[in-house]
């Protein structure tokens, strides 16, 4: 049989490295289905349950490999379900490529059935989005899609209607005016910046006494470098949240995670510092930086664009995170004065002591903080933990004690929720053979985790190693807004919007193949994260937590002091409990170590 349109288009993604499709069909993408049949595994299409989630999971694979992801849905309402993922994928700079049906073109214009005009629903999230009106396009639509995915760090989109795929492929256009011949392959360059600028940044930086770094997702290549200097200009260290696993948490000057879900040292740092440093992150919520005017500033980003866009920087230098700071260290003295790291030292170690009490201050029935505590005794050395939207990603940021050698990541820009379950099937099948952990509330598990175990049921069998723990925190509640409303709008908690169905996910996931173990006690917690590390499948953590332990910011301003007691005042619901857990909270931190 000759080859067609569909065949043709997975032999070039097979040439540019693709293979692996995440999917889910219809009748728009019969071509494709076809060509899947006949390449015989090679791309291999993972089946979802719903076509976000093979957004998500493009997304993920991306995040995690550093290949470009790719998804396929068909026309109508399949793509128009890719949509949330695929921000996703943009607004966190990941290199994503869709593929989608569309009805015939004889039909188009007519308002014919699931017709939806895509090349405008797409145009937004895509950096390139193109109709393949006839067979002589293929070639050049899938080299550039992929290439400009790849170099623009974003989403491309290519619209297939269903006769096209069906028609015979055509490799090499006719020579002729108008045809095009496009190649494949694209690798990164090596960008660093100008000599004299990373002069100029080093004069910065060696004049700081109080030197700040923040790092970000664009760090994550970059954590001996990283390092390094930290350890020569004696600075502390903050991470935005997609830097999550770019410097690891046993470093005694690493401060954690910034703002609303940061730590009291990283707000310290940035409180006291006189020099800032940031590296690769567009970390947008300028009140936890320092004032303007506070710090002198050197900003590395690797797009221009987001160059002194929070904090206005006195050296901009537009470079890769590793490159520039390895150009940039030789010209770096150590600081001769150690006593500001030493207090940020001292800081860190204060607050991990009082991570450690808030884990273990009494709540009903389980403090949430204490199931991410003591996952850091169990933590494997290569493991790849995943988050999602909701109180579960302060703790995922703040109380987990990364090593070297672990990734993470979650949906951090778009900060959408349903992020965690399918950013950990795209590792799982990406690197069957390292754990991974995804961390998710029972509103995200209730949206979408909860469809995707049947997911990791179906492919579980391929993976050697059976480690994959879903962790949910049951707390009956969308917990994260209920606290925003309290505390940033003085509003009690809305029984209406906020509580949601107690539901049983450990047993549900028993249902589905995999096994369920549920905590509602603490004295459980450590045993259930041994039983689940030791499954012989992947697993369900169900944890029975308290939605009123407060995810407080690492500094509540008296503004917000004030919200959360008129809220309470108003008659929230839960004010007792809220109280009690909320004055636990500020004891903790006054008296530490006690
Ligand atoms: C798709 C989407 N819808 C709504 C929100 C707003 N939102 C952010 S966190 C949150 C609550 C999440 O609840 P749950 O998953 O139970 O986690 P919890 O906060 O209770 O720990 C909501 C509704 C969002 N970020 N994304
Ligand atoms: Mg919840």
């Amino acid at each position: 049989m000759a080859q067609l349109v569909a065949d043709f288009v997975l032999e070039r993604l097979r040439a540019w490295g693709v293979h692996r499709l995440f999917g889910y069909p219809g009748d728009g993408i019969n071509g494709f289905l076809g060509a899947l049949s006949r390449a015989e595994g090679d791309p291999e299409h993972i089946q979802v349950r719903h076509e976000e989630m093979s957004a998500f999971m493009a997304c993920g694979h991306a995040k995690f490999t550093g290949e470009i992801g790719v998804c396929l849905a068909t026309s109508g309402p399949g793509a128009i379900h890719l949509l949330n993922g695929l921000y996703d994928a943009k607004l966190d700079r990941q290199p994503v490529l869709a593929i989608v049906g569309q009805q015939s073109r004889a039909s188009l214009g007519s308002d014919y059935q699931q017709e939806v005009d895509l090349a405008v629903l797409f145009k937004d999230v895509s950096e390139y989005v193109q109709v393949c009106t006839t067979p002589e396009q293929a070639r050049h639509l899938v080299d550039r899609a992929v290439r400009i995915a790849l170099d623009a760090r974003g989403v491309t989109t290519l619209i297939f209607p269903q006769d096209v795929q069906e028609q015979k492929a055509v490799e090499a256009p006719p020579r002729e005016h108008g045809a095009v011949f496009s190649g494949i392959g694209y690798s990164r360059p090596r960008v660093l910046p100008r000599a004299e600028d990373l002069e100029r940044a080093a004069a910065v930086l060696n004049e700081g006494r109080r030197v700040a770094m923040l790092v970000g997702q664009g760090s994550l290549g970059a954590t001996r470098e990283v390092i390094e200097t930290a350890e020569l200009l004696g600075a502390g260290v903050a991470r935005a949240l997609l830097g999550r696993a770019a410097v690891p948490d046993d470093l005694p000057f690493v401060t954690g995670s910034i703002g609303l879900l940061g730590t009291r040292p990283t707000y310290e740092l940035m409180r006291d510092c006189d020099t800032l440093l940031v590296v690769g992150s567009s970390f947008p919520y300028s009140e936890w930086l320092p004032p303007e005017g506070q710090a002198r500033g050197v900003q590395i980003d690797l797009d221009g664009r987001m160059l002194s866009l929070r904090y206005p920087m006195e050296v901009n230098l537009l470079g890769d995170a590793a490159e520039t700071l390895r150009a940039l260290l030789p010209l770096l003295r150590r600081k001769t004065d150690r006593s500001w790291q030493e207090r940020i030292q001292q800081s860190v170690a204060d607050w991990w002591r009082v991570i450690e009490e808030r884990a273990h201050s009494p709540a009903d029935p389980v403090n949430p903080q204490q199931v991410f505590w003591e996952l850091n005794d169990f933590l494997p050395d290569d493991a790849i933990l995943t988050g999602d939207s909701g109180s579960t990603t302060v703790w995922w940021a703040r109380t987990l004690r990364l090593r070297q050698g672990m990734a993470a990541s979650v949906s951090g820009t778009l900060a959408t929720m349903g992020s965690a379950v399918p950013y950990a099937v795209a590792a799982k099948l990406a690197f069957p053979e390292r754990p991974v952990i995804a961390f998710l509330g029972d509103g995200a598990f209730q949206m979408n985790g909860m469809n995707e175990l049947l997911t990791i049921a179906k492919y579980r069998e391929r993976w050697h190693d059976p480690r994959l723990v879903v962790c949910v925190f049951n707390n009956r509640d969308l917990n994260m807004v209920t606290w925003e409303q309290r505390v940033l709008a003085g509003d009690p908690k809305l029984p209406a919007t906020q509580e949601i169905p107690d539901f049983p996910a450990a047993r549900f996931a028993e249902l589905a193949g995999l096994r369920g173990i549920r905590v509602d006690r603490p004295d459980d917690v450590a045993e259930a994260w041994r039983e689940a590390l030791a499954s012989d499948r992947p697993s369900v953590l169900e944890a029975v937590v308290d939605p009123n332990v407060p995810p407080l910011p690492p500094h509540v301003s008296s503004e917000q002091a004030a919200n959360l007691a008129e809220a309470l005042i108003r008659g929230d619901p839960d004010r007792g409990d809220v109280l009690r857990r909320s004055f636990r909270e500020k004891l903790a931190e006054l008296l530490p170590g006690r």
